[in-house]
């Protein structure tokens, strides 16, 4: 370590080290000769091997440059290399090896899926986005406050063009009534209309939990009870003409079939209508795409 320690010293100050005295340019030569760590054996805890800044020893994606390391589910693995970046994990089970962890791949035995986007907005809102409405950054997640259903959305640069799962987990805090809003994801948005084929969960007007297809036509089955303030992860998959939408709480799991509605290809985000001032906040997105059939 110490003659590693040592060289290291030397690159530093590369340029200075000859007018230093006897010796270190016996050192820096054998540096430079060397041409890298390996063949003094003793720089493993310094080597950083993707070159993002981090060294491989305390790198949550060694391989992977990722200079901000996030890690949206603070397991072992960071958002740029996790199988399944939302969803913690102490071993990774990926049974199709396609690069998606069964835990995040809609046909876990089935190659062929990829993680198009995992967005942890740990810095705010990323560039290139597109906001309808007043989104902002907050608490490792973003928000918007939903009114008058002027259907708020925060979508993605990507363009949805095939088969695709769209998700988040949201959490929804009502304003003065708890009625007739809703919220969850856009695979995609159809601005001119504006018209989207969205998951979502809510509450309708007459006071009833719902998790709903939007716009399909509207779908829903007013049994659920993800309702205010219950943490929900809502998934949306697209299978050519088909449309699964799934909620998943704490305390149950409901799922929905439909017929898509918006065929041009469009860009899928977070989504949220209401009526009265809703407050909304997201954790996350992620877009998984699918071989078509
Ligand atoms: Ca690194
Ligand atoms: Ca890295
Ligand atoms: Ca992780
Ligand atoms: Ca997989």
């Amino acid at each position: 370590m110490r003659v590693s320690v040592a060289v290291k010293a030397l690159r530093h100050r590369a340029g200075s080290w000859e007018m230093q005295g006897r010796g270190r340019p016996v050192l820096a030569l054998l540096a430079l000769l060397a041409g890298c760590d390996v063949v003094f054996g003793l720089d493993e805890h310094d080597r950083d091997q993707d070159r993002d800044g981090v060294v491989d020893a305390v790198d949550n994606c060694p391989a992977v440059g990722n200079p901000d390391q996030g890690n949206e589910d603070n397991d072992a693995w960071g958002d740029s290399c996790d199988l399944c970046p939302p969803i913690a994990e102490t071993v990774e089970l990926d049974s199709d090896g396609d690069g998606v962890g069964d835990a995040c791949d809609p046909n876990p035995t089935t190659a062929g899926d990829s993680i198009r986007l995992f967005e942890g907005f740990h810095h705010g809102i990323p560039n290139g986005w597109t906001l309808r409405g007043a989104w902002l950054a907050e608490d490792d997640g973003v928000g918007v406050v939903s009114s008058n259903h002027a259907i708020e959305a925060l979508l993605s640069p990507l363009e949805s063009t095939g088969d695709q799962t769209v998700s988040t987990a949201v959490t929804t805090v009502p304003g003065n009534y708890d009625y007739d809003w809703r919220v969850g994801v856009t695979d995609r948005l159809d601005a001119t209309a504006p018209r989207a084929d969205a998951c979502v969960v809510g509450h309708v007007f007459n006071g009833t939990d719902v998790l709903r297809l939007e716009h399909v036509p509207a779908r829903f089955d007013g049994s659920t009870s993800f309702g205010a303030r219950v943490r929900t992860t809502v998934i949306l998959e697209r299978r050519g003409t088909q449309l699964r939408c799934t909620a998943q709480s704490a305390a149950e799991t409901k799922q929905l079939i439909g017929t898509p509605e918006v065929l041009v290809p469009a860009p899928p985000g977070l989504f949220a209508d209401s009526a009265d001032p809703t407050t909304a906040r997201y954790e996350w997105l992620m877009v998984v795409a699918s071989p078509g059939p």
